[in-house]
């Protein structure tokens, strides 16, 4: 899925339908109260795109089928004024009401504020951030933007759920607009130690704006003791059990650890396209040779480079992996307009020159980089196929790769998963290898390791792994966050009366 400036965009800021609306099975349950649902995220992009998006996009698309529900977000698309009406369509019971942004909106809110400040800040990279108040500025104004032209939309019996560190202070402009419905926000992304949220200007006020939701919801318990810590040290906050009370305000602080549709992924990659997918890559290039493969958005959380260079030191100190051994890393490119992109992307360029450079033979090439964005189904295939996931970001709000890995195996004979122990997603997946992604020594012998695992270990790691996936899913999640965000709603009506 491309976005204005043509890269792919982010999975969970898209949505992507399972075809023209299609309500699956089993989504009833998923409407707590029976009350409608809006969504509102950063984007909303093409129901129908070529290459699908992430399951995130589909469940939410469930879930506001389920309901009737609305999805509200920027169009994707940039316009020389941006109007003050949403664009609204309907199809099979949802409604999208998308707006679209000047390019100075954009560069402030988006490129801005959210990708070169709150992004880097939030994974601990205060030498990427850019403190600059003018961004800050048009993030609050695109915020209030967003609640003046969607506001008219919503109803009071709604359930109001808000996604990820674009939208802050958006229920914030709501409350201010009387708005008295329950509002409930998650974070997609790690929340960052007190130390490195207090070097933000402004902190204080982009924190209380939060505490106009009446859920917040983080990925683990890790990310709500770092928020926590800066509530009650830093803004002389209460905690009592999972809430917490400060500006004179009271929210729900829980996790929410995202997961994924099991059931749909193992499907996928029994897929025709999977199958033929993974034919490709068994037949031509990979023949016979074990292989590794990575999956991220290009983004410098990933750790990319010290993969690479991991990689490069497993094919140094063991070199009977030479011609034995590929590593697929597929790498969409995505926000191109942020200086840092393209630095991470030139600089991995030169790092995939110098490791074929260094160990190519005239029929084998260690490693291969692709810059491009692979359908569902295809992707499905290419996990399959992989002996071993290298999944090694340096910090990860949950990192959903890791769990389609695991979900797209044959159970019979499955790949192995290696795992930063700075994703999310590791708290829960503990059956993986987990590695520090800084030690290179440590991740190549890992691989070393996942290369020789025996048949029965495989086995038994992934049954553990899969039993985790199938106990916290999508459905688990969006289920959780729902009734909590229900649950707090009518607290708060109790309290008001
Ligand atoms: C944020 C947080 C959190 C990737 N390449 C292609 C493709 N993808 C899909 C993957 C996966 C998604 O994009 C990436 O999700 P991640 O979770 O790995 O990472 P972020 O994009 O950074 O997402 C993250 C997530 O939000 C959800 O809360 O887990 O921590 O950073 O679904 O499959 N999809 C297709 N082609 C590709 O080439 N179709």
């Amino acid at each position: 899925m491309t976005n204005a400036s043509g890269t792919h965009s982010d999975a969970h800021s898209a949505p992507a339908g399972r075809g023209p609306w299609s309500a699956p099975p089993g989504t009833a349950r998923i409407n707590p109260a029976g009350r409608r649902l809006v969504v509102i995220s950063n984007r909303v992009g093409s129901m129908r795109g070529a290459v699908r998006a992430g399951g995130l996009a589909v469940a939410m698309v469930d879930m506001l089928k389920a309901s009737g529900g609305i999805w509200c977000g920027w169009s994707g698309k940039l316009a020389p004024v941006s109007p003050e009406r949403p664009e609204v369509t309907q199809a099979d019971g949802m409604t999208a009401a998308t707006i679209e942004l000047t390019q100075a909106e954009h560069d402030a809110y988006y490129n801005g504020f959210a990708n070169s400040c709150l992004w880097p800040l939030f994974h601990n990279r205060i030498d990427l951030t850019a403190f600059d108040r003018s961004y800050y500025d048009g993030y609050l104004k695109v915020n209030a933007k967003f609640a003046r032209v969607f506001a008219p939309l919503f109803k009071a019996q709604d359930l109001i759920w808000v996604h990820d560190y674009h939208l802050i202070p958006f229920a914030q402009e709501l409350r201010a607009m009387g708005c008295r419905q329950p509002m409930g926000f998650f974070l997609h992304i790690p929340f960052p130690p007190r130390d490195v949220l207090l070097t933000l200007p402004n902190a204080g006020r982009l924190l209380q704006a939060l505490f106009a939701y009446d859920v917040i919801g983080f990925q683990t318990d890790r990310d709500v003791e770092r928020f926590v810590d800066y509530v009650v040290n830093e803004q002389d906050g209460r905690v009592s059990g999972d809430v917490v009370t400060v500006f004179e305000r009271s929210a729900v602080v829980r996790s929410f650890p995202i997961g994924i549709d099991v059931d749909n992924f193992v499907q996928l990659a029994g897929s025709a396209e999977a199958k033929r997918q993974a034919e490709r890559l068994a037949t031509r290039r990979f023949a016979g040779r074990q292989l590794i493969v990575g999956v991220d958005r290009l983004d410098y959380t990933k750790g990319l480079p010290l993969r690479f260079l991991a990689y490069e030191l497993l094919l140094e100190t063991y070199p009977e992996t030479h011609g034995r051994l590929v590593y697929l890393q597929i790498a969409p490119p995505t926000r191109g307009a942020v200086p840092e992109y393209a630095q991470i992307r030139a600089e991995l360029e030169g790092l995939e020159g110098h490791i074929n450079g260094r160990f190519a033979e005239v029929d084998w090439t260690p490693l291969a980089y692709i810059n491009r964005a692979y359908s569902r189904r295809a992707l499905a295939g290419i996990y399959r196929a992989a002996d071993i996931s290298l999944v090694t970001p340096l910090r990860d709000g949950m990192n959903l790769v890791a769990k389609e890995y695991v979900a797209a195996q044959d159970p019979a004979d499955p790949g192995v998963l290696v795992l930063s122990r700075f994703a999310g997603a590791a708290v829960q997946m503990r059956a993986a290898l987990i590695v520090n992604p800084y030690d290179k020594v440590a991740v190549a012998e890992a691989l070393q390791t996942a290369r020789h695992m025996p048949l029965e270990q495989r086995r038994n790691r992934h049954a553990e792994l899969m039993r985790g996936l199938r106990d916290y899913d999508i459905d688990r999640w969006r289920t959780d966050f729902l009734e909590a965000l229900a649950a707090a709603g009518a607290r708060h009506v109790a309290a008001e009366a």
